[in-house]
């Protein structure tokens, strides 16, 4: 039995030796100290033994369940100790590897239009305002000198909401609630863009909606040649310090006198191509002195005040600057036009 004894040991030793991971240990165990294992085996004819022979037969047998035991243990370290070496080599990080490149959107260029008109009159003095989309008949037509039978109210054909509401055709309405505001008592400068709307029919160079940024200048002793001076420096910052400009009469129910502002083509520099249709000149924007009964309904006496003002349209500006073409570009939304305007 000692012999048996010791011949199981020698054979497990050998075997726990040889294994090559966690599982195959664990086979090993249980085949040997496990219930049906050989050294149980063994130890089940125990009984049989003299009683002198028990004593001597039960320690070399509880000294070979040690040895079996304690090799196991140190081999399950061995391979512990393995596995996990191999798993952090599979599971490791190569952080010089270049990363994935992600992807950064920026300003649509529109807003990056809006935002460059808006920075230059703020270095001019002037305060951006905003006000509601839909609007009150009276801010939108009424305070502007364009009573209810006025027909430039059929002009521009207007989404109506209500009698009383509608979507605002200009940003004039914020301009006329600005000055109710100041109730006629001091002047000011101020721009204000945003959204407006008009019934029209989408193409090429219409949209029913689209961007508007008004100006407007309050004070006493505004003249024309402010505006003009003012509108010039807009022009060269905005387009370039060789631009011209020309002022040409016009007509809005809102300003009187009122013009149009022409810069000469930066194609051919004015001596006239397709791009300005053989004049030399482009229209940018719309301006004028304010109405004495516009100013008069937000509270201010002609007498004294005077203003300025004008309006330009984001998009145009942009198609001029950037050669746009359609003005539905900008609110499709497709990325491969976006992305051109994109800078690194
Ligand atoms: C254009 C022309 C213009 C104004 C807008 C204005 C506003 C007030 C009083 C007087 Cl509150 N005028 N706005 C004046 C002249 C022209 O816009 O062609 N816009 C795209």
């Amino acid at each position: 039995m000692q012999e048996e004894l010791k011949a199981i040991q020698e054979e497990a030793l050998a075997k726990v030796e040889e294994a090559s991971d966690l599982k195959e240990l664990q086979a090993i165990k249980v085949s040997f100290l496990g219930k049906k294992g050989s050294l149980t085996q063994v130890l089940r004819g125990m009984g049989k033994l003299s009683p002198e022979e028990r004593p001597v037969v039960g320690e070399i047998a509880n000294q070979v369940r040690e040895a079996i035991t304690n090799a196991i243990e140190t081999k399950n370290t061995v391979l512990e100790n393995a596995a996990l070496e191999e798993k952090l080599q599979s599971e490791s990080i190569d952080v010089t590897l270049p990363g994935r490149p992600v992807k950064v959107g920026g300003p649509h260029l529109l807003t990056k239009v809006i935002e460059e008109i808006e920075d230059l009159f703020i270095g001019m003095g002037y305060e951006v305002r905003e006000g509601p989309e839909v609007e009150t008949d009276y801010f939108n037509f009424e305070a502007l000198n364009l009573p209810k039978d006025h027909p430039a109210r059929d002009m521009q054909d207007s989404f109506y909401i209500t009698n009383e509401l509608l979507l605002r055709t200009h940003t004039s309405p914020v301009q006329a609630r600005t000055m109710q505001e100041y109730k006629g008592e001091k002047g000011f400068k101020m721009i204000c863009p945003g959204r407006v709307y008009r019934r029209d029919t989408d193409d090429a160079t219409h949209s029913h909606q689209f961007t508007q940024i008004e100006g407007l200048y309050v004070d006493k002793d505004v003249k024309m040649s402010d505006l003009k001076g003012v509108l010039n420096v807009f022009a060269k910052k905005m387009f370039g310090e060789d631009r011209k400009i020309r002022l040409r009469p016009s007509f809005f129910p809102f300003t009187e006198p009122s013009v149009e502002m022409d810069i000469s083509c930066k194609v051919c520099d004015g001596k006239g191509c397709s791009v300005c249709k053989g004049t030399g000149w482009i229209e940018i924007l719309g301006a004028g002195m304010v109405h004495p009964n516009v100013l008069e309904m937000a509270g201010y006496d002609p007498n004294v005040y005077s203003g300025f003002a004008f309006g330009m349209g984001p998009e145009r500006i942009a198609m001029l600057k950037y050669g746009v073409n359609d003005i539905r570009q900008f609110y499709l939304n497709d990325s491969r036009f976006l992305k051109q305007f994109h800078q690194a």
